[in-house]
């Protein structure tokens, strides 16, 4: 099962499992960006690569970033639980850019866990584990202060959040709602 999260424009797909006469799992993200065309324009997709190939992650968004956590893959001998997190952050660059990619853990290797945002805390509930049905949350929390200026909220005021400023310089909403960077609250 692949698991998608969007960040901005973007829709991004990672993860699953493919078959070429057997079962493989897969490390492929692929990103669709509204901003450079419909679904159907091959210019508006590109792809990453996760840092662990498997299936059944779980993923959400939290500001800038997208998370996914978890997942399952066979190691030839058996399915192996993954503890594994990759988080995209879109202000550190485009999806393609490594730069924009960090790895973190779980506190316990699961698959099929439940994945929610609420306000800056991204939430990794459930799933199974190799002791049976997981009751573990892993909570991310993105910022806990409110900071004037903090756009990306990761509690810093720096320059992530100039670019970000930068990025949409004299963007007018009300004048153009088609530009990208107007996503609707
Ligand atoms: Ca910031």
């Amino acid at each position: 099962m692949r698991q998608a999260g969007h960040v901005g424009s973007k829709a991004i797909f990672a993860g699953g499992v493919f078959y070429d006469g057997q079962n493989h799992d897969s490390n492929a993200v692929d990103i669709y960006d509204a901003s450079l065309g419909e679904p159907n324009d091959p210019n508006a997709w590109s792809t990453a690569t996760l840092s662990q190939a498997r299936s059944s992650l779980a993923a959400t968004t939290v500001g800038s970033k997208a998370i996914f956590a978890g997942g399952w893959y066979d190691d030839g001998v058996s399915n192996v639980k993954s503890n594994v997190v990759d988080i995209y952050d879109s202000n550190l660059g485009e999806p393609n850019d490594p730069n924009a990619w960090s790895t973190t853990t779980l506190s316990q290797a699961r698959y099929g866990l439940s994945a929610t945002t609420v306000a800056n805390k991204a939430m990794f509930a459930g799933g199974q584990a190799d002791s049976g049905s997981s009751v573990v949350v892993d909570i991310f929390i993105l910022c806990e202060y409110e900071l004037a200026g903090d756009i990306n909220n990761d509690c810093k005021v720096d320059f992530l959040d100039f670019a970000a400023m930068a990025n949409n310089w004299l963007v007018d909403c009300g004048l153009m709602p088609d530009n990208p960077a107007c996503i609707p609250k």
